[in-house]
């Protein structure tokens, strides 16, 4: 049997070709459904569409061409992860998080199955040898955000170097004493790693090259304010989980471009579903790709999708870290800071995520919120009473959710969507 070129280097990875044939046949009709059978979208989501289409491929070839030259691809499972030092010490940082069910069954034959579809996912990629970007990678950063992802990484480590980031349950003193630490920790890791010392030269052009791109983001966001909404939820969806992948400077790029657009689309009062349309904001655990589940059930039910309160959505980019801090001491104080500054339901207390959420449905005039829980993440599920509190408090219709990467249960999704949509 001929390979092609892309069979070839996943052969090499140490991919099993078979089962990841089958994943890479599933991938293609699924995304013709729910992305390309959307109408009037912007241009500058041909760019996302092609990357999808090599999904395993070209971004992969990158960081092989990156290796083979003795540079280092390090990989990660959380937004906590300073990607900033890996830029700066000239290693690739990469977002590892799984949103396929097609990894969980191999991963469920070692893990409790009562364990979260993210955790089983990204779990059975690297069991089932069907993830190119874990095999590359030199170094599997971990952290010690739920109990679940904090086991999974004992046994990732078995076959992989894996270092894990410890991150304290509260924001107290002590709690920001021991994330200044682990953060100055993991810098001197990654320079072990690559043989390269962060400097303040390379890690200010590094926190200006992230906070562009977060720039960006917040521009996006801002633009999905307005009615009718200038692209769908599934596309800035996938444009966020395409670029905690891809290179920073492209990314930045590319949502420049498509910003650029959709601000031509909003003074025009063009949008991709119709003025009035009902608006929703997600709120909660995060969808890595290809986990696009809850985004096309809403959004084929006529509403449209604003806004994400998630590590996929507005805890991604909604922080900076200051610019032009002329001591390396000072710089990593301030880069720690900004990544405490994640409202993951991992710290208690976590009110800030709670005026992030009010927040973000008024900027964005969300008619409602939906909290999409992945089943069995016990810190969202729990946190989400004090969010719908929060919410009944603020007078904002909210509707809670929790499921897995499975369709078994989508069609009673939509009919519990389609209720609280009439309802609002
Ligand atoms: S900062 S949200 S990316 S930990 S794996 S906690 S879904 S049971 S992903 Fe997360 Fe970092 Fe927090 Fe964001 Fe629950 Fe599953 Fe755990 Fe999860």
């Amino acid at each position: 049997m001929t390979l092609t070129a892309n069979e070839q280097m996943w052969s090499e990875l140490g991919i099993d070709l078979e089962s990841h044939g089958q994943l890479m046949n599933a991938l293609g009709p699924i995304y013709g459904e729910i992305y390309l059978s959307q109408k009037n979208r912007p241009q500058g989501m041909g760019f996302y569409d092609f990357v999808v289409g090599d999904i395993h491929g070209i971004r992969v070839k990158e960081l092989r061409e990156h290796a083979k030259d003795g540079g280092k691809v390090v990989a990660t499972y959380c937004v906590f992860v300073p990607e900033e030092f890996c830029w700066a010490a000239g290693a690739i940082p990469v977002s590892l998080c799984a949103g396929t069910q097609f990894s969980v069954p191999v991963a469920e034959e070692v893990l409790p199955r009562n364990t979260c579809a993210l955790i089983k996912s990204s779990y059975g990629f690297k069991l089932g040898r069907l993830c190119p970007y874990v095999q590359v990678s030199h170094l599997i950063v971990g952290e010690t955000t739920c109990d679940g992802k904090k086991k999974m990484f004992e046994l990732l480590a078995e076959q992989q170097p894996v270092y894990v980031m410890e991150v304290p349950n509260k924001r107290s003193t002590a709690g920001r004493a021991l994330w200044q630490q682990e953060v100055r920790d993991f810098k001197a890791k990654i320079e072990e790693l690559t043989g390269n010392e962060i400097t303040v030269e390379n890690l200010g052009e590094a926190i200006k090259k992230v906070n562009a791109r977060r720039r960006e983001f917040r521009r996006l966001s801002a633009l999905r304010a307005a009615d009718p909404a200038p692209i769908s939820g599934k596309d800035a969806l996938l444009a966020t989980q395409v670029s905690m992948y891809d290179d920073v400077e492209r990314q930045t790029q590319m949502i420049t471009a498509l910003n650029d657009e959709l601000e031509e689309r909003v003074k025009k009062g063009e949008g991709v579903a119709p003025k009035g349309a009902k608006r929703i904001l997600i709120s909660g655990s995060p969808m890595a790709i290809p986990n696009w589940k809850l985004h096309h059930i809403v959004e084929s039910s006529g509403a449209i999708i604003v806004g994400e309160e998630s590590c996929t959505g507005s805890r991604f980019y909604n922080e900076l870290i200051p610019e032009g801090i002329g001591n390396l001491e000072d710089m990593l104080t301030a880069l720690a800071d900004r990544y405490l500054k994640t409202n993951c339901a991992c710290f208690t207390p976590n009110t800030e995520r709670l005026d992030d959420i009010i927040k973000m449905a008024r900027d964005l005039k969300a008619d409602g919120i939906i909290h999409y829980n992945l089943q069995f993440c016990h810190t969202y599920a729990n946190e989400a009473v004090q969010v719908d509190r929060a919410l009944a408090e603020a007078g904002i219709p909210l509707l809670r959710v929790e499921t897995d990467y499975s369709d078994e249960d989508a069609g009673q999704l939509k009919t519990r969507i389609d209720a609280f949509l009439e309802m609002l």
